[in-house]
């Protein structure tokens, strides 16, 4: 049975890459896959079927790495999330929400500093410092002339990555250069490849090369952690979690109790104000749908 991943989907239909000689093939899942409730989703690798007409019939899903629902995608291994130093402005409570997102479902993650034509390099500095010290990747970037852009190439390889970050912030602009980079290199892509510059409103993997795609994704706006538990929340931040062996109650929420490790880091200048505060909101955002359910 031929092997594939799926690229891309609109509806019912789905792109699948044949595994074999890299052609692509569109495909519909085979009705029983719907009973199963395992709906195929873009990421995923698949057996399928040749049909007369040269389409295919999707018969099976292998065994998925990650899954995340929304956006729906499987296989990830890696998110660059994409935050704008101006128009718009950082929206780092976001950044920090995509940040416990990816730990919490084992994703690596790397931060892309985008547009930094547009703002003062000191303040560009201090949000990069902020983040290398947790121990996450930063990359600055103007995608504009493709200034970064070979860095950010460079992780790329052997990774499925999404692009995600608030409409506006570049990554399609970013993308874009990526190909353009990749193009020079190895020149057939294009055709494959031809991307519109506008808002990006499915998504789709693109090939870097034979192990690597990435995927531009529509808006993460409503970016999902509900899964986390409030109690929970703190073991995704690493730079809380480091503390948290010093506090003194058991089930420390690191808001309000007092001998918390977490606070008396905070005090400390060890934990970076913007990113506890983020915890508490978070935490309480959490906490609020909790005692909702019931
Ligand atoms: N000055 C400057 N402008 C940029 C830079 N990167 C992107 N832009 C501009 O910002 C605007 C938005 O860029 P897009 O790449 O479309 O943003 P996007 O993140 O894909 O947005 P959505 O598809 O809506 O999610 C475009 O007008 C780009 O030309 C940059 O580094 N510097
Ligand atoms: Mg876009
Ligand atoms: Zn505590």
């Amino acid at each position: 049975m031929p092997k594939g991943l799926i690229i891309s989907n609109i509806s019912n239909v789905y792109e699948v890459e044949n595994i074999e000689n890299n052609s692509v093939i569109k495909c519909i899942p085979r009705g029983k896959l719907k009973k199963d409730d395992i709906i195929p989703v873009v990421g995923d690798n698949i057996e399928f079927e040749f049909q007369t007409d040269g389409t295919g019939v999707i018969t099976k899903i292998l065994e998925r790495r990650s899954y995340i629902k929304r956006p729906k995608m499987s296989n990830i291994t890696q998110m660059i999330f994409v935050v704008s130093m101006k128009m718009p402005k950082p929206d780092l409570l976001l950044l920090n929400k995509q940040l416990v997102f990816a730990e919490y479902n084992n994703i690596k993650s790397v931060i892309c500093l985008n547009k930094i034509d547009l703002e003062d390099e000191a303040m560009i500095d201090d949000i990069s410092k902020i983040y290398e010290k947790i121990g996450y990747k930063t990359i600055k970037t103007n995608a504009k002339i493709g200034e970064g852009v070979e860095e950010l190439c460079k992780c790329l390889e052997n990774n499925i990555t999404a692009f995600s970050g608030n409409s506006g912030v570049g990554k399609s602009t970013l993308i874009n250069n990526i190909f353009k980079d990749a193009l020079t290199a190895e020149g057939e892509i294009s055709s494959k490849n031809k991307r519109g510059k506008n808002t990006t409103t499915s998504i789709t993997l693109y090939k870097i090369n034979e192990k690597s795609y990435i995927a531009d994704t529509p808006g993460f706006s409503t970016f999902d952690i509900y899964e986390i538990e409030s109690k929970d929340l703190s073991n995704y931040f690493p730079d809380l979690s480091k503390y948290t062996e010093d506090c003194e109650f058991i089930g420390c929420t690191h808001i309000k109790e007092c001998n918390c490790g977490v606070k008396k880091a905070l005090e400390e200048n060890k934990i970076n104000i913007q990113r506890y505060e983020s915890y508490c909101k978070l935490y309480n955002e959490l906490k609020e749908r909790e005692l909702h359910r019931w």
